[in-house]
Order: C-alpha cells, then sequence, then structure tokens
C-alpha cells in the first residue's frame, strides 16, 4: 500500500521503479537551472583552458585542444535536481574523471576534496572518492551533440550520484583540497551531501 502510495507520488511507471528517488518527478523535458548568467565564449582555442591545482605533485593547463584529445567515453545514466525533476536515461559523453588523473601531475596522498571552479564563479564542491565513480565525467557533449550553452557548453561536470547542482556547468578549474571547502550552493544552506537517495536536500 506505502509502495504504491509512493509510486504514485513520484509518478513513476513499472519499468521506472526503483530509479526515482523520493520525492522525485520524472520528467522528459531537460530543464535549464542555474545562478546567474550564461557565459559567453569566442576563440576557444585562444582563451579557453582547464586548470587543476592544489594537492597534487604539479598544477597543470589543458588548452581547448589538448583537453578535447583526451579519450572519451559515453554514457547513459540518470540525473536528480533538487528542485525535484529527475530525467531517466540521459546519454553524455566526455573525459571520465578516473581517466582524468592519469592525464595530469600524482595527486598527493592528502588530497580528499575537489572544489570545481566555474566561469562566472560558481563553485561546487565534491569528494573525491564520489568523482571516482564510473559514471563520473567531465563531459562536453550530450545526446551525441556538443552541449548547449545553457547546459554548459564547453564543459561540464556529471556527477549523476548527487543531487544536479554538484554537476558544474561552464567548468574551468578543480582544485584539490586536504579539507572540504564549500561550494556555493552548500554555502547558500544546501546540503553538502546532496545524495538523492537520501533525500539531502538541505543542510541541518
Ligand atoms: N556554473 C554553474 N553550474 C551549475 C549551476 C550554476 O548556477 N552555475 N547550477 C547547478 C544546478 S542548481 C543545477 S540543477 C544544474 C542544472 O543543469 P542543467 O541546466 O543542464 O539542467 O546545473 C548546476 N550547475
Ligand atoms: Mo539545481
Amino acid at each position: 500500500m506505502f509502495d504504491n502510495l509512493k509510486r504514485r507520488l513520484n509518478r513513476s511507471t513499472p519499468d521506472q521503479e526503483g530509479r526515482v528517488p523520493p520525492g522525485q518527478y520524472v520528467t522528459e523535458k531537460f530543464p535549464v537551472l542555474h545562478y546567474g548568467n550564461v557565459p559567453h565564449y569566442s576563440d576557444l582555442e585562444k582563451t579557453w583552458d582547464l586548470r587543476v591545482w592544489g594537492e597534487l605533485e604539479a598544477p597543470a593547463r589543458f588548452d581547448f585542444n589538448q583537453f578535447r584529445s583526451l579519450p572519451t567515453m559515453r554514457i547513459t545514466t540518470d540525473i536528480h535536481c533538487v528542485t525535484r525533476w529527475s530525467k531517466l536515461d540521459t546519454d553524455w559523453e566526455g573525459v571520465q574523471f578516473k581517466e582524468f588523473l592519469r592525464h595530469i601531475p600524482p595527486l598527493k596522498p592528502e588530497a580528499a576534496f575537489v572544489l570545481a571552479h566555474c566561469d562566472l564563479g560558481f563553485t561546487a564542491n565534491i569528494p573525491l572518492d564520489v568523482l571516482m565513480d564510473e559514471n563520473v565525467l567531465l563531459a562536453y557533449k550530450y545526446d551525441g551533440a556538443e552541449l548547449t550553452p545553457d547546459h554548459g557548453f564547453p564543459l561540464r561536470l556529471l556527477v549523476p550520484s548527487k543531487y544536479f547542482w554538484k554537476s558544474a556547468k561552464w567548468l574551468r578549474g578543480l582544485e584539490f583540497l586536504s579539507q572540504d571547502k564549500m561550494g556555493f550552493w552548500e554555502r547558500y544552506g544546501y546540503s553538502n551531501h546532496a545524495d538523492p537517495w537520501k533525500e539531502e536536500r538541505y543542510a541541518e
């Protein structure tokens, strides 16, 4: 009886059962959500880069072409936004985070957290072990096409195991840290853990 009620509230069909976290509904649309403006880019090859720094042997930098020549993978995964929409079977392509680590200087043993830095100032913090999941990507394609500006062109994080605000759009840097440092929404009272299955929406 409770299960039926729960399923109705989640508006999931039987094939979606077990895939829609509590308090979420399934949408076919792909909503756009962010704070502030969408950054505009021109001449990416000259002006864009991705930087890594902090608790690794040396900082490093990829220009656009260097980054785009890294090996990619394509995955299908479900995503869950704290504003209660979930989207199933989304199709992404990019550099797997684990693979990316093979192309940067070794991490120091102290590295345990990452703060993602984005154009126009957004940040999001994620524990390193969460980023080591198979389905975490530095993503630049959605449904086989380049990301649209709204959805994070030319690069975003994809962290499907957490509410979608951790999937930072317009990514420009990864700071490796020994201590956790709160990101933008985390400082605003959202949960630092953000596990949709535990409904960790807000900080206590
Ligand atoms: N740079 C940046 N990335 C961001 C945000 C933001 O405000 N700035 N918002 C986050 C939030 S709250 C959500 S729900 C998702 C939305 O991604 P989408 O617009 O592709 O659906 O982006 C996340 N990444
Ligand atoms: Mo969000």
